[in-house]
């Protein structure tokens, strides 16, 4: 096979312990967004994530212990900043993210149409119908509560914010790559973008069920997530707020 050209995206998905699941997300990838590098980021991951990876032509970056994803999500952009790439996208591992809707997400990047876009399963229109997806009763009430949370800090509404379907350009990269000291690293990174006066807009795309094994965030850990996220964004609220008065 002759040498690729060097790409100018690349495409990272953080995964943990997702060998089953990623064969399938990585050959999507290579089949529908050839012309992308792509890079898994093990998060001290037990089974064969690594190797999979490796086999189906990834980049990985292994980290020795389990982090958590937040970290996942820095280490992602910090690599795609340090190796200058132009645009980056980000999936999830377990094959809930359709490629066809990441590349049309970094459509509108590369057209310049904003600097980041967030895939949305709750956003409606372009033939989206609104309400497609149902959730269970605590994931539609933690939504609701962050939604509203978010809608005074951003100055708009935010359907779907913590998506982890996004695609971006060089510019949100070296704040996307910052260290997230919070355990909703997609809500800070859209606090962090505002600050920064990025574009951001968010895309109503279709997701699928996650193929295998059960999501990371469920019971307990969900409901601290909730009760993190609103914390952080009263705390960052009242901190916005004080500082508008100096
Ligand atoms: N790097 C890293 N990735 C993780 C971790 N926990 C979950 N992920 C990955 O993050 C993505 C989203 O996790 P998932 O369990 O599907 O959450 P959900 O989509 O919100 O239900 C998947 O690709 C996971 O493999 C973690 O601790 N570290
Ligand atoms: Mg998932």
């Amino acid at each position: 096979m002759a040498p690729r050209e060097p790409s100018d995206t690349l495409v990272f998905v953080p995964a943990w312990n997702e060998g089953a699941n990623l064969p399938a997300v990585l050959d999507e990838l290579r089949t529908a967004l050839a012309q992308a590098d792509v890079l898994v980021v093990d998060d001290g991951s037990t089974d064969t994530t690594a190797d999979v990876a490796r086999g189906h032509g990834a980049e990985v970056l292994s980290f020795g212990e389990n982090r958590g994803l937040r970290e996942g999500i820095a280490a992602g952009y910090r690599f795609a900043h340090e190796h200058s790439y132009r645009f980056v996208g980000r999936v999830d591992a377990d094959g809930q993210h359709p490629v066809e809707e990441l590349t049309r997400l970094l459509d509108y990047v590369r057209g310049g149409e904003c600097d980041v876009a967030v895939g949305s399963r709750f956003a409606s229109g372009d033939g989206y119908e609104p309400f497609r997806y149902t959730s269970s009763a605590s994931r539609r009430f933690g939504t609701a509560l962050l939604r509203r949370a978010l809608r005074p800090v951003l100055g708009r509404s935010f359907l779907d914010a913590t998506s982890g379907m996004y695609a971006v350009n060089a510019k949100a990269l070296p704040i996307l790559a910052e260290p997230y000291g919070s355990g909703a690293p997609e809500v800070e990174a859209l606090l962090r973008l505002r600050a920064a006066g990025l574009q951001v807009k968010e895309v109503p795309v279709h997701m699928r069920d996650r193929a295998g094994g059960e999501s990371k965030l469920r019971g307990r850990k969900a409901l601290q997530l909730v009760l993190t996220v609103t914390g952080t964004l009263l705390l960052y609220g009242i901190w916005h707020r004080r500082r508008g008065r100096r």
